[in-house]
């Protein structure tokens, strides 16, 4: 059980308490009231339950965010501290790094996800985005997720990346246990990792240079390994990266972006009256319905937050959810309005990590909205959606809905 609302929290040493369990199934259901009363008992909380620090409010995840020399990544980005636990698998070069051997790697992913060769997929992307549109229209009744959120990245994704087609449900499998295995030891991580040696053999298996398509971004990345940049074996672990990262984060986004035109019709109209606005849409809706909710980073020594001291090789859970519906930040935080320019949210974090392949991943929000705002008069819910639980992603399980065409 939460300790909620009530706001009785204690002090230790001055600093606020609190027993939340930011992983318990009533909190990952609905995390905003705990956000906050995080976000207003201080702008570092102690959450004893794992003896870590929380930070919700903006200014501070910013901070934090920003500087990797005072909080690092190489001990791991959950809850599991590198320094003393065995991660479940090899670590990420990317992720689970610190420059200078985070820049390398890095180096090598983001020219494989330049400007340049992500522009190259937009036909590939509005070919598919037609195809589906015409589909979900067809059938009029759909359930978001399953018919767009899931089909159109679990299709032009992992085809980026140059992965044959079958068995793509195991990405679906291998990304859910990716982001549940950044939570504590719950039902939600337990099952995760009962499917670990499976999902790890397959996905190293089609990481592998001869498995991946020519011209693709994953042949793209083993140039790294040919110039030298980074080993064979490297370049399989950065191919896995895309993989990890790239398929449960554009399908939460994807499928909450669907939910929040769904609850505020009003909103789709303006949308299509105005599509000049689709790029700030896709932020706006990840800034309220971010993908990634929590991430974390581990103090390298003592250090202070806004006042709060922070020991050495402590761990602090950022709630980027929460730091981007900070009333401090933002005006009127928990309202959807397409409108808005939400310039410096966090849900593709900040600094030397910032997402590296966040270009693709707005590609593909934006094709799929610009299609659907085209051709789709109204989409109304037909039933409530449910959430599929994930220990760091909020996202939906399904979205009954129905398409009405322009
Ligand atoms: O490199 C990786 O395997 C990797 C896994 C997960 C990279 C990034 C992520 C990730 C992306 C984690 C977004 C949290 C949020």
């Amino acid at each position: 059980m939460n300790g909620m609302a009530s706001g009785n929290s204690n002090f230790r040493d001055g600093v606020p308490n609190l027993d939340i369990d930011p992983f318990d199934e009533d909190f990952l259901t609905d995390p905003y009231p705990y956000h906050e009363q995080m976000r207003e008992a201080g702008p570092a909380v102690w959450l004893s339950k794992y003896g870590i620090w929380g930070v919700a409010r903006h200014e501070e995840g910013a901070e934090i965010l920003k500087d990797y020399k005072r909080f690092c990544s190489s001990a791991g980005v959950g809850l599991a501290n590198f320094k003393s636990e065995k991660p479940f698998r090899p670590p990420s070069l990317l992720i689970e790094a610190d420059p200078p051997e985070h820049t390398r790697a890095r180096n090598v992913v983001g020219r494989a996800l330049s400007q340049k060769n992500v522009a190259a997929l937009q036909e590939a992307f509005e070919a598919e985005a037609e195809l589906l549109v015409d589909q979900i229209l067809e059938k009029g009744e759909i359930d978001g997720m399953k018919d767009l959120a899931i089909a159109f990245p679990l299709k032009v994704f992992p085809d980026a990346v140059g992965l044959e087609e079958e068995g793509r449900d195991k990405l679906l499998r291998y990304g859910n246990m990716v982001f549940n295995v950044f939570g504590p030891p719950n039902r939600l991580f337990t099952e995760a990792v009962a499917e670990a040696a499976e999902l790890t053999e397959w996905i190293t298996a089609h990481c592998m240079r001869d498995a991946l398509a020519p011209g693709s971004i994953g042949q793209i990345i083993y140039e790294g390994a040919d110039t030298g940049e980074v080993t064979e074996a490297e370049a399989g672990l950065l191919v896995r990266s895309l993989l990890s990262a790239g398929v449960d984060t554009t399908i939460s986004s994807i499928g909450n972006m669907l939910y929040c035109f769904t609850e505020n019709p009003g909103e789709w109209d303006k949308l299509r009256s105005a599509p000049s606005l689709t790029k700030h849409v896709i932020e706006e809706v990840i800034r309220l319905e971010g993908p990634v909710q929590t991430f974390f980073r581990t103090s390298v020594e003592a250090t202070e937050i806004s006042g709060v001291q922070i020991g050495a090789n402590e761990k602090l859970v950022l709630f980027l959810g929460a730091c981007n519906r900070d009333p401090r930040r933002w005006d009127d935080p928990d309202k959807f309005d397409i409108a808005r320019k939400p310039v410096g949210h966090l849900a593709f974090g900040s600094g030397v990590h910032r997402c590296v392949g966040q270009r693709i991943a707005q590609l593909e929000a934006e094709v799929i909205l610009r299609k659907m705002a085209e051709r789709i008069k109204r989409i109304e819910p037909i039933g409530p959606s449910t959430l599929r639980l994930n220990n760091t992603i909020r996202v939906r399980e399904s979205i009954p809905m129905r398409v009405i065409a322009a």
